[in-house]
């Protein structure tokens, strides 16, 4: 087709052949393929930019909400912290008037104890002298019997005198007193560390029967007027009598 074509134009006058190439020329720059093909080209990359402008702002937009719902539940775990820390300020604040109150109310009995025994004894207690006196009811051993005093503000009874003594007799108890040889076998000290000057031993007492007999109490088994004391193992259960001062 190309040769037959330049054939014909060897053969056409050069004026005719001038307007065929510039015909040619003109057709030629009107359909350019590859100037079509560029703008196409471009197009497409325009629609690939915009296609991944249009991902990114989605996937800013994905992220935002989530940084969003992040920062409300932070909020929202923020407010319940302040809440409990309001309740715990509350039940705080509450704890503290109850313990006043309670640290209150001791003061106001220990006043009314001390009222009491400036009045005299306390209810249930014996008045002899300056002292007052409880005895039990149950029956425990010699350590125990003095802790229980000692639980009352007292000590196991100390007999200071033979009218004390003649009071504490005429109780007429088998009942632990406050006199033992535990620290020092066969040397009898009072509990409050006072050495047994005057004596009041039943007939062959203290005779430490067993071995084992180291703590005292009244045994009413002698006839005679003042004679009341037996010395006796102290692990066992006998009733006991307190002694503390009335004012
Ligand atoms: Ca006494
Ligand atoms: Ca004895």
């Amino acid at each position: 087709m190309q040769l037959q074509k330049l054939i014909l134009y060897e053969n056409m006058p050069e004026a005719i052949y001038e307007e065929i190439l510039t015909s040619e020329i003109i057709t030629l720059d009107v359909g350019e393929p590859s100037k079509k093909n560029g703008v196409v080209s471009q197009n497409s990359v325009w629609k690939r930019r915009f296609l991944a402008a249009a991902v990114c702002m989605g996937l800013l937009c994905i992220l935002l909400a989530g940084l969003t719902g992040l920062l409300l539940k932070q909020k929202k775990q923020m407010t319940s912290h302040n809440i409990l820390a309001k309740e715990r300020d509350r039940l705080q604040t509450g704890y503290n008037n109850i313990t006043e109150e309670r640290d209150q109310l001791h003061k106001e009995t220990n006043i009314l104890k001390q009222l009491l025994v400036l009045k005299g004894c306390l209810s249930g207690w014996k008045k002899f002298g300056c002292s007052c006196y409880y005895i039990s009811t149950e029956k425990k051993t010699w350590n125990e019997s003095r802790e229980d005093c000692q639980g009352r503000g007292a000590d196991l009874v100390v007999i200071n005198s033979l009218e004390e003594h003649a009071f504490i007799k005429a109780l007429n108890y088998r009942a632990w007193i406050g006199l033992t040889d535990l620290e020092v076998k066969r040397t009898w000290r009072w509990v409050d560390g006072t050495p047994l000057t005057t004596s009041y031993w039943n007939w062959m007492e203290p005779n430490n029967y067993g071995g084992n007999e180291h703590c005292v109490q009244l045994y009413l088994i002698d006839s005679d007027p003042v004679k009341a004391w037996n010395d006796a193992p102290c692990s066992h259960d006998y009733q006991w009598i307190c002694e503390r001062l009335s004012a």
